[in-house]
């Protein structure tokens, strides 16, 4: 893989539900970064999709009394149609029910048993079919009353006794604490690094990999009684889609990033590379666990009743709005609580007030009094500096923040950017100036809409629709602009007028 290639991955979600906002919250997340490697001049993949295998999904299908293949389909264009719900730019939509796929999963089952990576054994011990996870004897709770066994995730576990091929993780301990000693970046953030790291010091026993007892999976090469562990088919989706086996996959592997919830890290962080390991296939550079949201301060659950559709929200407040949201609320990384006021507050505040007002009076008095056109800036006064340089100044720390999943930090640095921009709008009086010092206010002016052209390129991985219609009102686009013209002072289109522009960010009483 070249330098100027990035390569982000969102999990695939399981299609046995409806997506709800926790998916929505990674996509956009995972939206938000390939579209900020797009504006730097990146040749970027953006991989989604839905993981259609297992226990799970069989019997989420037969609940329905469906046919396990139609359910699949129909539950999978669920999270199709939530991808242009939410304005995602993914370049593929992978489904580990699709030939290519299946094809990719054998291929690397052949090589782990080449390597002599696989042995035949029997399993006995836990399983949890909601986390489609096994389970050791010390992660077991059991309840008083019911008898019932819980996995840590609370999901109910069931005894499974069978024949089943193991993958030899144990011999890959060592391996894997040397592999994350030297690639320090691997695990994000450094909580859920060190929660790896300690489990797997804990030591790693054999997992296995095939099931015998139903057959909805991808079958093991050579020995038909058995399909592949859903896990393995599924991690298997980030090569799939890029064209594995094929050497062409190199041109975007290794990943970059696969960003993930905390519920999956042991997957990622743990399994994963050691398949890879493996089949001698170099594992991925980084992988970020997000936290869990909840809803009004409770799991969302469906049994609760309180899952979250995004697609409600988007109706109501727009898309642009819960974008930001999502990623301004809380540090990624950390768990968050979804509540309408908390949304309203922002769309009052950083929206309304602080984004919206700018972009509002700078334009009206554009629009009203120099006949909406623009200029080119005459002399650039030292009180001018501190704004005009700004944008400059900000962005190796937005570029570093996006470096390291910080998005919320992202969002500081550009709101630092509007308050200062909106302090320089109060200092200079421009209205005032208007009736004193004509040429003077001309450039006091300019230099606001430019700045609120670069501040609309830094938003436009965020809140792409907003953005666009920002530029769109000083005759730009963002189909034009890349991140390089951040340290351009010279884009804006003289020649454009500005109309009365309209209001971006209604606030909620
Ligand atoms: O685990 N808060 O699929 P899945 C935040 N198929 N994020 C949430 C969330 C919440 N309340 N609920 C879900 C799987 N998510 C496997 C993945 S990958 C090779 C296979 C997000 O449908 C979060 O990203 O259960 C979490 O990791 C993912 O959805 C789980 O999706």
């Amino acid at each position: 893989m070249d330098d100027n290639s990035f390569f982000v991955t969102t999990p695939i979600y399981y299609v046995n539900d409806s997506p709800h906002i926790g998916h929505a919250y990674t996509s956009i997340a995972c939206d938000v970064i390939a579209r900020f490697n797009r504006l730097n001049g990146k040749k970027t993949m953006f991989l989604t999709g839905t993981d259609e295998h297992g226990l799970k999904i069989e019997q989420a299908a037969k609940k329905k009394a469906m046919n396990t293949k139609e359910f699949v389909d129909e539950m999978s264009l669920d999270f199709k149609k939530l991808t242009k719900t939410l304005n995602l730019t993914n370049d593929f939509f992978v489904r580990t029910t699709e030939n290519f796929h299946k094809k990719a999963s054998q291929h690397i089952w052949k090589i782990l048993k080449k390597n002599d990576e696989i042995y035949l054994d029997k399993y006995k011990g836990w399983y949890s079919v909601s986390d489609e996870a096994y389970f050791n004897d010390d992660e077991i709770t059991t309840d008083k009353k019911t008898k019932k066994k819980f996995a840590p995730s609370g999901n109910e576990v069931q005894w499974v006794e069978e024949e089943s091929y193991f993958f030899k993780l144990s011999k890959w301990q060592d391996k894997l604490l040397d592999f994350y000693k030297k690639n320090p970046n691997f695990i994000g953030p450094d909580s859920r690094k060190n929660e790896v790291v300690s489990f797997v010091k804990n030591g790693l026993n054999d997992l296995s990999i095939s099931r015998t007892t139903f057959s909805w999976g991808v079958e093991v090469p050579d020995d038909k009684k058995h399909i592949m562990y859903v896990w393995l088919d599924a991690l298997i989706n980030y090569l799939s889609a890029i064209g594995y086996p094929d050497k062409k996959y190199k041109e975007f592997w290794p990943a970059n990033l696969h960003i993930v919830g905390k519920d999956i890290i042991r997957f990622h962080a743990i399994y994963w590379p050691a398949f890879l390991l493996a089949a001698e296939i170099e594992p991925p550079k980084r992988i970020f666990a997000h936290g869990w949201w909840t809803n009004e301060g409770k799991k969302i659950s469906k049994s609760l009743g309180n899952v979250i559709d995004p697609n409600e929200i988007i109706k109501k407040y727009g898309l642009d709005t819960l974008r930001f949201f999502l990623l301004k609320e809380v540090p990624f990384g950390n768990d968050g609580d979804f509540s309408k006021e908390s949304l309203q507050r922002r769309i009052n505040n950083d929206l309304a007030n602080d984004l919206g007002n700018l972009v509002q009076r700078v334009l009206t008095i554009v629009n009203k009094n120099l006949n909406g056109q623009l200029n080119k800036i005459k002399e650039i006064r030292d009180s001018d500096k501190k704004l005009y340089e700004y944008p400059k100044e900000i962005l190796k720390t937005i570029e570093l923040s996006y470096e390291n999943q910080e998005f919320h930090k992202v969002i500081e640095s550009i709101w630092k950017l509007i308050s200062e921009a909106n302090k320089y709008v109060d200092e200079n009086a421009p209205w005032k100036l208007l009736k004193k010092d004509k040429e003077r206010a001309g450039d006091v002016l300019n230099i606001l809409v430019l700045i609120i052209a670069k501040i609309a390129i830094f938003l436009s991985p965020i809140m792409p629709n907003t953005s666009e219609n920002i530029l769109n009102k000083i005759g730009l686009s963002t189909k034009k602009l890349t991140m390089k013209h951040i340290n351009n002072n010279s884009f804006l289109n003289t020649t454009f007028k500005i109309k009365k522009p309209e209001i971006i960010f209604q606030k909620i009483e």
